[in-house]
């Protein structure tokens, strides 16, 4: 499997201390329970990234300096493969630098927050899903892609989940009592562009993991478990750029892509979603 630098085409990358935006592929496919292919991922959004214009039509955030790391070695136990996240996230932490966690199934962003954590206190999730995520264990399994925000949970993190559509009955009455805020996707075919509250409380310092399936599967079918009335590009987009404006990003993932032969829109989607957050980070840095 072939890696190459995010946006190398068009951007020299930087030495990893230089460097503002670190790219750490995670080609996680260990538990995924429908269709296959995550640990294709992480290669697939990297080679899409060779497409993209670098003005975003703001802005040129290929301006800041990119720099994008061997990936972690996804053969190996979970806590192996925690292990060595945990070793690249806390050095792209410790020199102030942000860390961008290409996915790989979503068990990635419980290992990646539960390494963020060890550097940073207080932080809360901004989470995009069609999946609530909050399940304990699923398939004899806590380290399932089904759990990971309960894991992230676990860790004490506030959490404001977007795009929701399928969740059991006890993921539902678990967020309800537990003041999990949640903008589900039904809410967004009522209303295009619902006003986004995040609690008065929240932290300042968000880290933000997406999972591709909260995109309509007209839009992205290369993810292993779509769901039907999903978001859209600009919803998303919108939220991000809301939510992007009032607090300080630490860290965010792209997960659960897996690419379809044939289908380079979806890998695509992917590489212009982090872009466009790169984008919105990078206007707020300088
Ligand atoms: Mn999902």
């Amino acid at each position: 499997m072939k890696y190459l630098p995010f946006l190398g085409s068009e951007v020299k990358q930087s030495e990893f201390n230089n460097a503002f935006f670190h790219f750490i592929p995670v080609p996680l496919e260990k538990s995924v329970s429908y269709g296959k292919g995550t640990k294709l991922g992480p290669s697939a959004i990297l080679k899409a990234s060779w497409e993209l214009e670098t003005f975003d039509g703001i802005s040129d955030p290929s301006k800041a300096n990119f720099h994008t790391h061997k990936p972690v070695n996804c053969n190996k136990s979970i806590e192996n493969i925690s292990n060595q996240l945990n070793e690249k996230i806390s050095s792209v932490l410790k020199i102030n630098k942000l860390p961008v966690i290409l996915g790989g199934e979503h068990t990635v962003t419980a290992l990646a927050v539960k390494s963020v954590k060890e550097s940073i206190s207080d932080f809360g999730i901004i989470h995009f899903d069609a999946h609530a995520d909050l399940k304990d264990t699923y398939q004899n399994n806590p380290y399932s892609h089904a759990c990971t925000i309960k894991r992230v949970f676990d860790l004490g993190c506030p959490i404001v989940q977007f795009g929701i559509r399928s969740l059991t009955e006890k993921e539902d009455f678990f967020r309800q009592k537990n003041k999990i805020t949640f903008y589900d996707a039904q809410l967004f075919f009522n209303n295009k562009s619902p006003q986004i509250m995040i609690p008065l409380d929240f932290p300042d310092k968000i880290y933000i993991t997406i999972d591709v399936d909260v995109f309509d599967p007209s839009l992205m079918p290369a993810t292993g478990t779509p769901e039907p009335g999903g978001l859209m590009w600009y919803q998303v987009i919108d939220i991000l750029q809301n939510i992007i404006e009032k607090k300080k990003v630490i860290g965010f993932d792209v997960v659960e892509l897996a690419p379809k032969k044939n289908d380079h829109s979806s890998d695509f989607i992917c590489a212009k979603l982090i872009y466009s957050i790169i984008g919105m980070i990078d206007r707020k840095v300088l």
